[in-house]
């Protein structure tokens, strides 16, 4: 049972709403408290605008003094690029004098994290209360039941959806998928994941909107429908379930998975740098404490190697499509190495496209580029994998936004950053069909 749920089920239904919120908040802290609970009073993030090469790498350097337990959100890479740090409340004096001291420019992001996350939990809690009577609120965010009942839901509105189970994670939660397919056998394919990144919680949400954006299409939105008629489309919304549920349970910043790393205290692997694809190259870390942690050896997360036997059993994937937040980019490889694909130049002008598409809706910009030379070297990422094994339009999307909320995108934001995203990946499926005529 959920924090979230504990919480509710100790409040009397006959209090009043206001009065039943400011119990559900107390309990919650209290409980949350005695059971070691990531509580993040006084953590400030920080925005800093770096000038040149030497301020770089003097952020690379604190980036590596493990026990400061910075958590960069954005790790320094070059001037042009700002860099996004969440500061533990005790550091926070030391880091700004270290700032000022090298007259490195700096911005508060958020004040105190910890305000964000109990108005994200409030939020939470009323959606809870509502939902008991209506339908799926996909202004909201939701547990991993929520979200696994409203695949079961979705399968059942709609024949040509099926949830299927293509694995399970360390601590053996199922990974679900949606499958849409009108017929056919082994037809060629589209790959949608979201959630890679635990904490990147839009991703997820905005993964359920658009599955029920492509289930209510088939029949009515054209492109949606040319689509389907010829190809399947596979959508898994929760690639990381462990971290998922441990950032609703324990620490709302996780970002790795749980499994247990021998001989460290540290949990975790970045998935995203656990791919068999530049492993253990530049750009992710040999240390199990770190965030960007690549893991003892590529797959050796369940959670990979599920989605990469899946593609390799399947053997007709098109596209590699993924959902990370945020920064608002769109990128296709590489990010293992600063070379650019073959297929650069038909990358770049379709992820422009993709991009406009974006932007048609509510003014948002996306910037499009390989991942080395839009953000930073990352080696052992998926869509590196997906491209070196021939899935030509591979692109991963950092949505919204690009800092004010960071990971902690208010709800209110998710169903116009999923319509956004969907204008985006919808241009890219297009083209990819087109060119399997
Ligand atoms: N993205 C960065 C990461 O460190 C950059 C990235 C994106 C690398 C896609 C490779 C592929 O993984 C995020 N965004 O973590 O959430
Ligand atoms: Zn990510």
């Amino acid at each position: 049972m959920s924090l979230r749920t504990w919480t509710l089920l100790a409040v009397p239904g006959r209090a009043e709403p206001a009065a039943k919120m400011r119990l559900v908040l107390l309990l919650s802290a209290l409980l949350g408290a005695s059971l070691a609970l990531e509580t993040f009073v006084g953590h400030q993030v920080l925005r800093i605008k770096t000038r040149n090469e030497e301020e770089v790498r003097q952020l690379q350097l604190l980036e590596s003094l493990e026990h400061l337990e910075l958590d960069f959100w954005i790790s320094p890479s070059a001037p042009a690029l700002p860099v996004d740090v969440r500061i533990p409340a005790a550091g926070v004096r030391s880091v700004k004098a270290f700032l000022e001291s090298q007259g490195i420019k700096y911005s508060v992001l958020i004040e105190d994290l910890q305000d964000v996350l109990d108005k994200e939990q409030q939020d939470m809690a009323e959606s809870a209360q509502r939902e008991r009577s209506t339908s799926f609120d996909f202004s909201s965010y939701h547990t991993l039941d929520e979200i696994y009942a409203e695949l079961d839901h979705l399968a059942s509105e709609h024949s040509f959806v099926e949830k299927i189970q293509i694995g399970e994670s360390y601590e053996k939660r199922p990974l679900y998928a949606l499958k849409f397919s009108t017929g056919g056998s082994n037809r060629p394919a589209i790959w949608l994941d979201a959630g890679i990144h635990s904490r990147e919680w839009v991703t997820q949400a905005s993964a359920l909107w658009i599955a029920n954006q492509i289930a209510s299409g088939y029949g009515s939105d054209s492109s949606i429908t040319s689509l389907l008629d010829k190809m399947d489309l596979f959508l898994l919304p929760v690639a990381n379930p462990d971290g998922f549920v441990y950032t609703h349970t324990w620490n709302r910043m996780w970002r790795k998975t749980r499994s247990k790393n021998a001989g460290s205290v540290c949990y975790g692997v970045d998935p995203n740098r656990n791919w068999d694809a530049g492993f253990g190259g530049p750009g992710a870390s040999s240390s199990p404490c770190s965030d960007s942690y690549h893991g003892p050896s590529a797959e050796s997360e369940v959670e990979v190697k599920s989605v990469a036997d899946f593609i390799r059993n399947h053997g007709n994937f098109k596209a590699f499509l993924t959902l990370h937040s945020y920064s608002q980019l769109l990128m296709y490889p590489y990010g293992y190495k600063c070379t650019r694909p073959d297929d650069y130049a038909e990358l770049e002008s379709l992820g422009r496209a993709a991009a406009n598409a974006i932007k048609s809706v509510y003014g948002t910009t996306f910037q499009v580029g390989p991942i080395c030379s839009t953000i930073y070297q990352a080696s052992g990422g998926s869509i590196d994998w997906a491209y070196d094994i021939g899935i030509k339009y591979s692109f991963a999307f950092e949505l919204r936004d690009t800092g004010r909320y960071g990971f902690l995108l208010p709800a209110t934001q998710i169903v116009p950053a999923a319509t956004e995203t969907w204008m985006g990946l919808r241009k890219i499926m297009e083209h990819v069909l087109k060119k399997q005529e």
